[in-house]
């Protein structure tokens, strides 16, 4: 296939990069945390968003050697902002259930680590309801093995897979992610804002932290703020940017 010979072939010639997208402390409006998304700029096609290219790269096993390139350049960057003083700083990186199955992924993560210098306090990975819940023990196991390590692990997308609560209580995970699917008509739908606020309540009283992903405006904001959601991502403060302007936006929004 070809998409997956160039997708080879972008892992080797560095076409891949990362861009960050601040996440931003509803009481305050600083950055806290910034999520990496990958790019991919295709020699030919010019810059690729993942949606066309992690199911590829997931189907064909690719997702592995790439995992790892983004997990190595994040926690690299991470490292650097660390240094120049973003202590309490959070990169999250998003985790595809392939990688998560993989064996050998606490050594990798473990290799990385120590290589880079980061801080694991100041990493923060993001799984799926339907990763955790494919094989709820094996992933409790992996959970509590990453944990133990300092990494902060969030539930990416909540509320669109398939979770059980029995499980979520024994993950030991530290923020729910709410879908950009129920902020997009919080204003607007009874359903979706009943959703939003039971998620808030119910992360609350089970000790976790509430990332609202997809704002896009201020009444939303004000909402989700309201409702006491500690973190907040989206266009209404800034789309996913490249490394140098997340590294200015820092230094102007802390
Ligand atoms: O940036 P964009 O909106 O195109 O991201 C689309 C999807 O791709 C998101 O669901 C995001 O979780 C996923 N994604 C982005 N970067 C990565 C990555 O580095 N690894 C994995 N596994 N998924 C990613
Ligand atoms: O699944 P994941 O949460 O990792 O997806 C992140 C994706 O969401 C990125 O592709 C990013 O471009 C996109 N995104 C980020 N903020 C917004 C927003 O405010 N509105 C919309 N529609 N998409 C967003
Ligand atoms: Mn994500
Ligand atoms: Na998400």
């Amino acid at each position: 296939m070809q998409l997956e010979q160039a997708l080879r072939r972008a892992i080797e010639h560095q076409e891949l990069s990362l861009d960050y997208q601040p996440q931003i402390d509803s009481a305050t409006g600083s950055i806290n945390g910034l999520e990496a998304l990958l790019r991919w700029q295709h020699p030919q096609l010019g810059l690729l968003l993942p949606g066309l290219f992690i199911t590829i790269a997931e189907e064909t096993g690719l997702i592995i050697p790439l995992g790892e390139w983004v997990l190595r350049t994040a926690c690299r960057q991470a490292r650097a902002w660390q240094r120049a003083g973003y202590h309490r700083l959070r990169i999250a990186v998003n985790i595809s259930p392939r990688q998560f199955q993989q064996r050998g992924l606490i050594p990798m993560i473990d290799a990385i680590l120590q290589e880079t210098g980061c801080d694991p306090r100041g990493l923060e990975l993001e799984l799926t309801e339907t990763t955790l819940m494919d094989s709820p023990k094996e992933a409790t196991a992996l959970l509590k093995a990453l944990k133990r390590r300092g990494i902060s692990l969030a539930i990416d997308d909540f509320g669109t897979g398939y979770s059980s609560l029995s499980h979520l209580k024994h993950f030991p995970i530290d923020r729910l992610k709410i879908d950009r699917s129920f902020v997009n008509d919080l204003t607007r739908s009874r359903e979706d804002s009943a959703i939003v606020e039971a998620i808030i309540a119910m992360a609350h009283r089970l000790g976790l932290e509430v990332v609202a992903e997809g704002v896009e405006h201020p009444d939303q904001h004000a909402i989700l703020s309201d409702w006491g959601c500690k973190t907040c991502q989206g266009f209404l403060y800034s789309k996913a940017v490249s490394t140098e302007e997340a590294t200015a936006l820092l230094a102007t929004a802390q």
